[in-house]
Parts: structure tokens; sequence; C-alpha cells
């Protein structure tokens, strides 16, 4: 009998990126393993799957890909079901859309709590920029939520389906909460429901219980 296919997800639980990966593989019913390092690590086979040295890298049986978004499209072409990108015109475009912002204009500023308040001190042993978190808290957070309270109008962004716009846009509120902040649910009553409620989707518990370092 041949040995199953070995699939490898690299990058720590940590890492919104890797998360959206560790969604996308419990949402359809895969598993791979899980090898939490950080980004840059000098792991050769981990080097040879991310030629930027950033996370998630994965290896399914030495086809190696880097970047969420194209492992997510490798898997939905691999995995069909259940559907993660929408089939309708109007509504893949519109998560390709929210992947995009997730990943880049989201990202950089939901992440600041998070680079500041645990990563630098806690992993890196430097100081956090609290002027940095204070404004990203008051000033850029707020109007990313104006935005998507006004695009929140049912269970998901897009459609009537859990789709790569909700893994994308949601998996950085982890980070925030772990950073000790959150949704205020009196101003953005909408989104801080649907943020909740995304991150108790069976899926998102298991990504959010993944090593964020080597046991
Ligand atoms: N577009 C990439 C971004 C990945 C990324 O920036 N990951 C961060 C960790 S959360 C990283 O590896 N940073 C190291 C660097 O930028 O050099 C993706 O979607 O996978």
């Amino acid at each position: 009998m041949e040995n199953p296919p070995h699939v490898k997800l690299y990058g720590t639980g940590y890492s919104p990126y890797v998360r959206k990966v560790l969604v996308a593989l419990a949402e359809k019913g895969e598993t791979a393993e899980h090898i939490p390092l950080f980004f840059h690590d000098k792991d050769p086979a981990f080097q040879a799957a991310s030629p930027l040295g950033k996370i998630p890298a994965f290896d399914d049986d030495g086809f190696l890909l880097a970047d969420s978004s194209a492992i997510l499209t490798y898997l939905e072409a691999k995995f069909p079901s259940p559907p993660l990108f929408p089939s309708e015109a109007k509504a893949r475009g519109r998560a390709i859309w929210f992947d995009k912002y997730g990943d880049t204009e989201m990202f950089d500023v939901i992440i600041k709590p998070f680079a500041n308040r645990v990563v630098k001190p806690k992993l890196l042993g430097q100081p956090g920029d609290e002027a940095a978190v204070a404004k990203a808290l008051t000033e850029e957070l707020p109007k990313i939520y104006d935005y998507l309270e006004g695009q929140i109008d049912g269970d998901y962004l897009v459609g009537d389906a859990f789709s790569i716009a909700d893994i994308s846009v949601v998996t950085g509120f982890h980070n925030l909460h772990l950073a000790g902040e959150s949704v205020d649910a009196d101003r953005w009553p909408k989104l801080a429901a649907y943020v909740t409620r995304t991150l108790a989707r069976p899926s998102f518990a298991t990504a959010l219980a993944a090593p964020t370092s080597p046991q």
C-alpha cells in the first residue's frame, strides 16, 4: 500500500494568515501536520516552501506553496466542498475584495495592539509602542469598523454562506482579543455580533486552539 500524502502547514497559530489556512482546512474536513514556526525560520524545508520567509507556507506531498490566499485557492480547487469561494459573479468578486481588504488594509492596523502588547514585549523582549496602539484604537480601527458595520447584512459578509471573505476579515480579531481589546458593541453592534459568532464557528475554534510555538 502507498503511503498517504503528507500535508504540512508551516507557521505559528498566532499568525492571522496561518489561521486562514487552519480555518479553511477545518471547514473542508482536511488535516495537515502543523509546524508552528515563526517567519524567517531557518528550517530548510520551510525556506524552500516560502521564498519570502513569510508564514504561512504549505507542502502537499512535495507541492510547495506560500501565501494564505494562494493556499486557500489551491485547497478550494482540490477540496471543493464546502465551497469557500462563491460561484456567482458578484459574490465571487466581493469575496476576493474582502480577502484582500482583510489581508492588507485591515491587517496593517488590527495587528498593532497584538504586535505592541504581545509580540514585542513578550516574544522579542522589546518595548511596545502604546502610542501606536492608541492611534490604532481611536483613529484607524474605527474607520475600518464603520465600513464593516455598513457591509454586514445577515450572517455572512457575502451572500448567504460562510466564505473566504469571513475568514479573512475575522481572523485578525482574535489577535485583537489576545491584546486585550474588542469591538465596542454599543457603537458597532452588527460588527461585534458578527465577529463573536464567526469566531465561535467550529472551524475557527479548531484554528484558535492550534499551537503558537513548537512544543
Ligand atoms: N500575503 C501573505 C502575508 C503573510 C505575512 O505577511 N505573514 C507575516 C506573519 S503574520 C510574516 O510572515 N511576516 C514576515 C515578513 O513580513 O517578513 C499571506 O497572505 O500569506
